[in-house]
């Protein structure tokens, strides 16, 4: 029997407003895919996202959704988790969104090891607002704000989302998106930051202004840079760059979620007494 997307879409709302072939549909879709075979409750799920094209899953997902300002989606799913230790919080960000603007939010995101599920959808540049540098834009590529290549080096988003504290980060990718479902899965039952850096096409806005003519180059463009974390291993450093693994990159469950670590302040101030930081890890 085929999936029924409808029971999680709020179908008044489509067609989305994406370009054809964008892969924040299929990011949408492989969340959709997680929420499904955790068995979530949809009034038990909250999607906060920030503004730009990937923003615009909180307005199609059917839950309760946070559409917010642009940088700053972290901040109000903060304190959004912070009331409701007890939902599923789920933020989606842009590359931009979620590495400059925002880019502080993300990394005390990180460092509290707050509960929250972090997708970043990364395509490597402004979409919405029509092809400005963003943290990931390869060096070398044509944007509207670089007409000669870009010179910046482009920011690796899981190196820094595990630097910052996150306890469990992973990449994927939108040409392979069961394995992009089975991350959120096992992302989502995660008890702490979960940070997701998904590679996604932009054929559009960077594609098609940068020699991949059809839209398709742009998903074989996604594929030859990455590589399963095994084979990236198994290469020389020098080989390393320019090239991603995809999977699990990092977990560690030692670490207290932030929330629960809120509940020794809450208990501290009920009682008088100091907080019990022995039982902070
Ligand atoms: C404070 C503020 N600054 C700038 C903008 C304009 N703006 C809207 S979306 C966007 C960037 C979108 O890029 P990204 O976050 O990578 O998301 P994408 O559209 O590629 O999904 C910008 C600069 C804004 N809305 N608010």
């Amino acid at each position: 029997m085929a999936f029924d997307y409808d029971k999680y879409l709020r179908t008044d709302k489509l067609p989305t407003l994406w370009c054809w072939g964008c892969g924040d549909g299929v990011v949408l879709k492989a969340i959709i895919r997680a929420i499904d075979e955790l068995g979530w409750d949809m009034n038990d799920v909250c999607v906060v996202s920030g503004i730009g094209c990937s923003g615009r899953i909180s307005s199609y997902i059917n839950c309760n959704t946070v559409h917010t300002t642009h940088g700053r989606a972290i901040a109000y799913a903060t304190g959004i988790k912070m009331a409701n230790p007890d939902k599923h919080v789920l933020v989606i960000t842009g590359d931009g969104d979620g590495l400059a603007i925002g880019a502080s939010h993300t990394m005390h995101g990180c460092r509290r090891n707050i509960g929250l599920k972090h997708i970043l959808i990364n395509n490597f540049i402004y979409g919405l607002t029509n092809s400005q540098t963003s943290p990931t834009t390869p060096r070398g590529f044509w944007t509207a704000t670089a007409n000669y290549g870009n010179i910046d080096p482009s920011f690796n988003a899981t190196n820094l989302a595990i630097a910052a504290g996150a306890t469990f980060v992973a990449r994927g990718k939108i040409t392979t998106p069961k394995e992009l479902t089975k991350l959120f899965v096992e992302g989502f039952k995660h008890d702490g930051y979960a940070f997701f850096d998904v590679f996604s096409n932009c054929h559009i806005n960077l594609g098609r202004k940068n020699k991949m003519a059809e839209a398709t180059k742009m998903l074989d463009w996604l594929d030859e840079r990455t590589l399963s974390l095994v084979k990236f291993n198994a290469l020389d450093e020098s080989q390393k760059q320019g090239v991603y693994p995809l999977g699990i990159l990092h977990v560690d469950d030692s670490k207290t979620e932030y929330t629960k670590a809120y509940e020794l302040v809450k208990t501290a101030l009920k009682d008088k007494k100091p907080i019990d930081f022995g039982a902070i890890r």
